[in-house]
Order: C-alpha cells, then sequence, then structure tokens
C-alpha cells in the first residue's frame, strides 16, 4: 500500500515497493547533469513535464553533450551534422519528431513545433529544416572544428568504418562510390555503433501528479550513410510515455533497437506491473536475443516515482550511467547499473 503525501512524496509502506518512489521525478541517460538540473528548474518553476523535457534535452543541445548531441558532432559520410529527435506528451499521447534535420541547432525545439504547429508527427531532412525556419528557428552551419577534424581524418582513413555492406568497392577498404553485388548467402549481424561515438539524451520526466513525458535529441551515428534517421525521434524506440503507466527512452546501437521498439516495450510492461528495472532488462533481453553484440541501454520510469535502467554488457561497456533528480535527492544524482 502506498500513500501519497501533499507534497508528492509517496511513502513505501510495502516492502515491495522501491523506496525511491518520489515524484516528480526526472530520469535522464548518460551523466548529464545540466540537462538533468535545466529540465528541474523548468519543472519546480512551474513549466509542465513538456516544457522540462524540451528544455533538459535542448540544454544537451547548446552543450553539445559528449559531443552526440546537438551540432557539431557525428559528421556522416560527407561532413555534414544532422540532428534527429523527438517529445511525447503522455497525457495526450501526440507526438512531434524531426529527423535528418539540417542547419537548425535546437532539435528538440523543432520537435516540439511538429507537435504543436502541425497535425503531423515526424518531419525530415530538407523539408523539416524549412517548417523550422519558417518558425522561426535559426537556420546556421552544424559544422565546428571538432567535426571537420573528425570528417577528415576519416577521409585520410579510408572511411573508416563505414555502414556500408554488400557493395563494390569493399567498404571495408574505399570510400567508393559503392554500387550494389550479390547479397551473400549469410548475412552478417554487425556492432554497428562504436560504443565510445554515442550518447542520445532520452530523457523521462514525471511531475507531482503523474503526467508523463519523454523525448530524445542526438546527432545519431558518427560517419552514417546521409539519409540515415537513428532511433531517437521514432514514437516506442527512442522514447515513450503514457501518464497511464510511465514513461521510456533509449540510447545505443538505433538501426538495431528501433525494430524493437524498447520504449514502447518497457512501457507496457510497466502498465502490467513490472518494475521499472525489470521492464528495462526485458526490452534489452528481447533485442540480445537477436543481437547479442549489440550495444545500447535504456532508462525506465512509472508513475509511482520507481524508476530503473538496463543495459547490454559488451566489451568496453559494463556499466551505464544515468541521472535522476526527484524530492528526495534535491540535486541530479549519478546512477549506474551493471549490463546484462
Ligand atoms: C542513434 N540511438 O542514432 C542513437 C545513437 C545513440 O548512444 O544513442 N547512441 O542510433
Amino acid at each position: 500500500m502506498m500513500r501519497i503525501l501533499p507534497a508528492g512524496i509517496i511513502l513505501c509502506f510495502s516492502l515491495a515497493l522501491p523506496c525511491h518512489a518520489v515524484l516528480p521525478l526526472i530520469v535522464n541517460t548518460w551523466p548529464f547533469r545540466d540537462a538533468t538540473a535545466t529540465a528541474w528548474k523548468t519543472l519546480s518553476s512551474g513549466g509542465s513535464v513538456l516544457d522540462a523535457v524540451e528544455k533538459g534535452c535542448s540544454q544537451c543541445e547548446i552543450d553539445q553533450c559528449d559531443g552526440s548531441v546537438g551540432y557539431g558532432g557525428s559528421p556522416d559520410e560527407t561532413g555534414e551534422t544532422t540532428l534527429d529527435a523527438m517529445i511525447m506528451n503522455g497525457d495526450t499521447m501526440e507526438v512531434g519528431a524531426v529527423g535528418d534535420l539540417r542547419r537548425i541547432k535546437n532539435a528538440i525545439g523543432v520537435a516540439r513545433a511538429v507537435m504543436e504547429r502541425t497535425k503531423h508527427t515526424f518531419l525530415v531532412g530538407e523539408s523539416a529544416s524549412v517548417f523550422a525556419e519558417n518558425m522561426g528557428f535559426t537556420t546556421e552551419d552544424l559544422t565546428t572544428n571538432t567535426s571537420f577534424s573528425i570528417f577528415t581524418k576519416w577521409l585520410q582513413e579510408n572511411c573508416q568504418p563505414n555502414y556500408r555492406q554488400n557493395v563494390s568497392p569493399d567498404p571495408s577498404k574505399s570510400c567508393g562510390p559503392y554500387k550494389p553485388h550479390a547479397l551473400p548467402q549469410q548475412r552478417r549481424r554487425h556492432q554497428l555503433i562504436d560504443i565510445h561515438a554515442h550518447d542520445t539524451i532520452g530523457m523521462v520526466v514525471i511531475d507531482q501528479a503523474g503526467h508523463v513525458a519523454a523525448g530524445t535529441s542526438t546527432n545519431g551515428a558518427r560517419h552514417k550513410v546521409p539519409g540515415r534517421v537513428g532511433d531517437s525521434p521514432i514514437a516506442g524506440a527512442g522514447a515513450y510515455a503514457d501518464s497511464t503507466a510511465g514513461g521510456a527512452a533509449a540510447t545505443g546501437n538505433g538501426d538495431v533497437m528501433m525494430r524493437f521498439l524498447p520504449s514502447y516495450l518497457a512501457v507496457e510492461l510497466m502498465r502490467g506491473g513490472a518494475d521499472p528495472s525489470v521492464a528495462c532488462k526485458t526490452a534489452i533481453t528481447r533485442i540480445k536475443r537477436h543481437f547479442p553484440g549489440f550495444f545500447g541501454a535504456v532508462i525506465c520510469a512509472n508513475t509511482t516515482g520507481s524508476y530503473g535502467a538496463a543495459c547490454n554488457k559488451v566489451p568496453g561497456f559494463s556499466q551505464f550511467p544515468y541521472m535522476v533528480f526527484n524530492q528526495k535527492s534535491n540535486v541530479p544524482i549519478q546512477e549506474t547499473v551493471d549490463c546484462i
């Protein structure tokens, strides 16, 4: 049994209930502390859960968190940085998303504009940039000295690694241009994303009344094929929110993870009563069954304020750090989960 106090603190009378069950709650992927703090500040100064997700993820876009969020990171095969982002309202089940967004820094802001200023859900590429510009977002070059030098180094190294397969010339040796060749009998299953070239921000915010929002922002995969959109802007893959159950968000190899809708699965499991840690683990296990070497992690939170995370253990990645902020901690706290 549990009782919700006016301050939003949930007392755990049952030992079965995790004692960190406190609302409001912010959970986000990776140790992106400033993003967590910004989301909390937004919420505590009267902002909605959507405002908190938007501002929190925008903070990472400004800070270029780990070089994997926002401008100046993950140049594609042509050297351009393109952005993916989404935001979801767990009360109304509305979603706004952008993929392959060019020349606009505030991708999650544009995602929110898609949600609020169109009847669509997902805009991509050049057209998304035109939409953003029309909505008043500034157009600017997303290239920085850092992204340019990552790109030139990659060119000097014969475009290695890259995401091409079943083409000639041999993509493990060359920069193309590529032409398709006959598919082999046995398809190889790749570990596509370099675990050191990643780190999407995925955030779940739940307020005292149990309203849930979730969102993501990323510059995707380094050296991606132009036009590639990852899991992060896809509802149910990158993030999912439902105020009758909870929220979840994912990070990692989006090319693989998007096929399993791990955020949707985790929320559905929580709806069925699964503890957030168990829900996250199950979402990871489902992918692992087919792609044991995939790199990825999921964060989960339910509407009682319980939360958890899970990740897939691969060489060089055995623990996953994530951020938590609730009434109890009153500061952003970094937590770590052992990968399975
Ligand atoms: C993508 N999921 O575009 C993102 C990248 C990422 O940790 O999260 N890496 O595939």
